[in-house]
């Protein structure tokens, strides 16, 4: 079976494609999108854009589409960058000096990746949908150079202070929200 992943990311397109050799699954092939896609994400959740980026893919192909909706939400800035963390600066690095600034002032350093995946079926219906989350904490300096985005500054709960990118592949993906959201979609896909 071939699914279209809805994204423009080729970081979220590596990282699931690892994911689902892991799982040992064989009989689904997902596939990038025409050049053309290029949704507006304008929902004010991580569901509601993920189900945005499926439609305009299945708009698109007509085909099963996947898409993957994620980002880093900091307690003691109310949430943010949230559904904005791509949109945050302009490099990943400027993003990473502007969260390190923002969260300076404050003890409370608890954050979690968060990434909601929707997968819609050949007539654009929501067949399925789930939000995963890891929880964690911002470092006060960045450290490996593993992942993408802002893992070099994401210390993960129970990793005895190592940040999302001095982790392997193998085990950003055991804990990762992303990882936890497309092992849901693969189990629903297998039954
Ligand atoms: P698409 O919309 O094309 O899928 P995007 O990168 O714009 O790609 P999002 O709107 O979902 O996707 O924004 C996700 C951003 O959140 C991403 O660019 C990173 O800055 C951050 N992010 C998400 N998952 C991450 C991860 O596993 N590690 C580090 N940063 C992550």
């Amino acid at each position: 079976m071939k699914i279209v992943f809805a994204t423009s990311n080729p970081h979220k397109l590596k990282e699931l494609n690892e994911i689902v050799k892991s799982f040992g699954v064989n009989d689904i092939e997902f596939i990038l999108p025409p050049e053309s896609f290029d949704p507006i994400e304008d929902g004010l959740t991580f569901e509601e854009n993920s189900l945005i980026k499926a439609k305009e893919a299945n708009r698109l192909t007509g085909m099963y589409s996947l898409a993957d909706d994620s980002g880093l939400c900091v307690e003691a800035l109310d949430g943010a960058p949230g559904i904005y963390s791509a949109r945050y600066a302009q490099t990943p690095q400027a993003r990473i000096d502007k969260l390190l600034e923002a969260v300076k002032p404050y003890n409370n350093r608890k954050a979690k990746f968060v990434c909601s995946m929707t997968l819609v079926d050949e007539d654009g219906k929501t067949a399925f949908s789930y939000t995963g989350e890891c929880l964690g904490e911002i470092s006060k300096i960045q450290a490996g150079t593993g992942g993408f985005g802002y893992d070099p500054v994401f210390l993960v709960d129970g990793k005895n202070g190592l940040t999302m990118a001095e982790l392997s592949d193998e085990e950003k993906n055991a804990v990762s929200h992303r990882g936890k959201a497309l092992r849901k979609v693969l189990e629903f896909l297998e039954k």
